[in-house]
């Protein structure tokens, strides 16, 4: 019988072969190249790794964003207040909402017309997000929505027909392919109507050096980060990964913007995963995770493909971050 996992809400056992988790992880390692899917990453171990990682030098992205939030606070929000109709601010993936906070707390300041609807997959953000808000910006009219983005947004617009603001912070978009990201935009745009806005953070290309340094920085985080996941693997789906047989590699193509993740494997091995024996030759790899980036012009070019227009563009002193704002057409 396959190995069964107890579901802590309910106090059933399912099989680990009925988890998503598990046929995803199936489906990448009996590829050819192995890949796995990066959502993954954010486990309990993998949300404190994040968090050592937007705190290590090399990691950029999280530092530019908050000086954009910090400096240009009340320029984005006077952008998204517009002509000062009642709006609902709709926060996909917001996390702990650290950077956001900088934006709500002047929208209450400046006595906005606004309700606040943070939307993550995970429930413990959503249950931390409605109690810990209120008591940082006592007033704040807040629903979060737990579950998949699309799913949340059409709620959202069920509960409500404000005009719509919805923030994609953080280079989220960038963990996508462009293909698939343009997708994700034109998706977005079906479900909002004309006159609503989109605030999206786009990590922009830069000194190669300086991007690669980010995904390969010297104290080993991001390759921790990219380790949790075999782990993972080992604590939930009963593998046994040899985690000391992998090892990490970044590359950025500048080219392309694209950077990638892998993890090699140093021998030839096999793990157990579930009833499925994976079989790894020396040197063979697992693709991670994209971090894609762009040049202004070219997030331009994907609100207009879109069906959105790019209304304005704020940046950071270096030049390395973008948040744009998008109006829908
Ligand atoms: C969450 N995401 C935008 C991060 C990024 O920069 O792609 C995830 C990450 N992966 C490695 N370092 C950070």
């Amino acid at each position: 019988m396959a190995p069964q996992v107890l579901t802590k809400a309910t106090g059933e056992t399912t099989s680990i072969t009925d988890l998503q988790f598990y046929k995803d992880t199936i489906a990448g390692l009996t590829a050819s190249p192995k890949y796995l899917n990066s959502k993954y990453f954010y486990d309990a171990h993998g949300d404190k790794l994040f968090q050592d990682l937007m705190n290590c030098e090399e990691y950029y992205p999280t530092n530019c964003e908050m000086e954009i939030f910090t400096n240009q606070t009340a320029d984005i929000c006077e952008a998204l207040i517009g002509n000062g109709d009642a709006f609902d601010l709709i926060e996909l993936g917001a996390g702990d909402a650290t950077k956001s906070t900088k934006l709500l707390k002047y929208l209450m300041d400046n006595k906005a017309d606004f309700s606040y609807l943070p939307i993550d997959i995970s429930e413990n953000v959503i249950s931390y997000l409605n109690m810990t808000l209120p008591v940082i910006l006592p007033g704040i009219d807040i629903t979060g929505l737990n579950g998949d983005y699309f799913d949340m947004l059409k709620k959202a617009a069920d509960i409500s027909d404000k005009r719509k603001v919805v923030m994609f912070l953080g280079s989220n978009i960038g963990n996508m392919p462009v293909a698939d990201a343009e997708q994700f935009c034109n998706e977005l745009r079906k479900h909002l109507s004309p006159g609503d806005m989109v605030l999206i953070g786009v990590d922009l290309k830069k000194n190669p050096a300086t991007v690669l340094a980010a995904y390969n920085d010297k104290e080993g985080i991001t390759k921790r980060f990219n380790i949790n996941l075999l782990e993972r693997m080992n604590r939930e789906l009963g593998a046994n990964f040899d985690v000391n047989q992998f090892d990490h590699y970044a590359m950025y193509d500048p080219e392309t913007g694209a950077c990638k993740s892998y993890l090699v494997s140093q021998a030839e091995q096999r793990v157990m995963i579930g009833s499925e024996l994976i079989s790894f030759a020396k040197d063979e790899y697992i693709y991670m995770e994209i971090s894609q980036k762009y040049t202004i012009e070219q997030t331009d070019e994907m609100a207009c493909k879109s069906g959105f227009k790019p209304l304005a563009h704020f940046s950071d002193s270096k030049g390395w971050f973008l948040d744009a704002i998008w109006q829908a057409v």
